[in-house]
């Protein structure tokens, strides 16, 4: 249905029409909407990176406090010999306090989608922990994987709150998946992002310094190379929205004024203050988050929160 891409363009631009049919796709829905993994082209990585050490991001700073302090019971409840699966290879500070935690943990495996980031990730690991057998594996962690061969007990990472961009039925799925793919007898440990106070969550997600807003923005220079977009950056707005019925944070691009912006050729209509959705942060209290692994299989085996009850660790079983 979409005109073919221009290929004089596409030859002297970093034209993708992988990344262009997903535009057109969520710009021309009712509601505009873009998944949120098209932030993180490599300057939004960079910038993503900014977010993590901002002093209104407190997931980060907060997620690795906690992570110290329970590390040593994480540890008792494991036992020795452990193979970690990491589910997205973005946190080597995050997988070398656990495996430094953990009793004479076996293997590490982080697995991600890009190769780039676990080739990179195991890099890092080879040096610090030379005596790890050290398993990258190239993969969509929605989907049930085939894991490398690694001794018992299996204990499955997902840190960051990264399960707050899925929502409900997402999330439930990719759970099951992971059971799945872990196997009776294994643990996952997860952190969580918790509901809080609005003046908390809001600046989270748009920074005095315009970290955020520039992550955010960045997606529009990334369709411009990517999917012959013709957006002016002057015309749109940065927006976090605590929207408290869904329980997430949500990042918008708002238009300022009327506005057609051309994408792959094709012209998209924009009404003043109309918004483009490009990510939800889901915040999950404690029980909400249960009901949501035992709907996928799991059993709670511990919980814990910092002392503001920003953020929590679910290990499941
Ligand atoms: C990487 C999805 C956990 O939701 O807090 C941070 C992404 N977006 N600031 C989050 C993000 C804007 C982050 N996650």
């Amino acid at each position: 249905m979409h005109p073919k891409p221009d290929l004089a363009r596409a030859a002297t631009s970093a034209f993708d029409p992988v990344v262009a049919q997903t535009a057109l796709d969520g710009l021309t829905a009712a509601r505009k909407t873009l998944p949120p993994h098209l932030l993180y082209d490599p300057e939004g990585c960079r910038l993503f990176d900014a977010i993590t050490t901002l002093p209104e991001y407190y997931v980060t700073r907060t997620e690795l406090a906690l992570l110290r302090r329970v590390g040593p019971e994480v540890a008792a409840l494991i036992g020795p010999g452990a193979s970690v699966i990491e589910y997205g290879a973005g946190s080597v500070t995050k997988a070398a306090l656990l495996l430094q935690a953990l009793e004479s943990p076996a293997a590490y495996a982080p697995l991600d989608i890009a190769e780039v980031a676990v080739e990179g990730t195991v890099a890092a690991m080879r040096k610090r922990f030379p005596a790890i057998a050290l398993h990258p594996i190239v993969g969509n962690f929605m989907e049930p994987i085939a894991l490398p061969d690694v001794p018992q007990p299996l204990l499955g990472f997902f840190p960051g709150s990264t399960i707050g961009n899925l929502d409900r039925p997402a999330a439930i799925a990719f759970l099951t998946a992971v059971r799945q793919s872990l196997g009776q007898g294994a643990r996952f440990l997860v952190g969580v992002d918790l509901p809080k106070d609005p003046a908390i969550l809001v600046p989270a997600y748009d920074d005095a310094a315009g970290v955020t807003a520039a992550f955010n923005m960045n997606l529009l220079h990334r369709l411009n190379r990517e999917a012959a977009a013709e957006f002016d950056l002057a015309g749109f707005r940065h927006e976090a929205r605590w929207n408290a019925a869904h329980s997430r944070i949500e990042m918008h691009l708002c238009s300022r004024g009327a506005q057609s912006v051309s994408v792959a050729g094709q012209p998209i209509r924009f009404a003043a203050g109309e918004t483009i959705h490009t990510e939800s942060s889901y915040k999950h209290a404690r029980g909400a988050f249960l009901d949501m692994a035992r709907a996928a299989g799991w059993e709670s085996e511990a919980c814990w929160t910092d002392d503001a009850q920003l953020f929590s660790m679910h290990l499941l079983r």
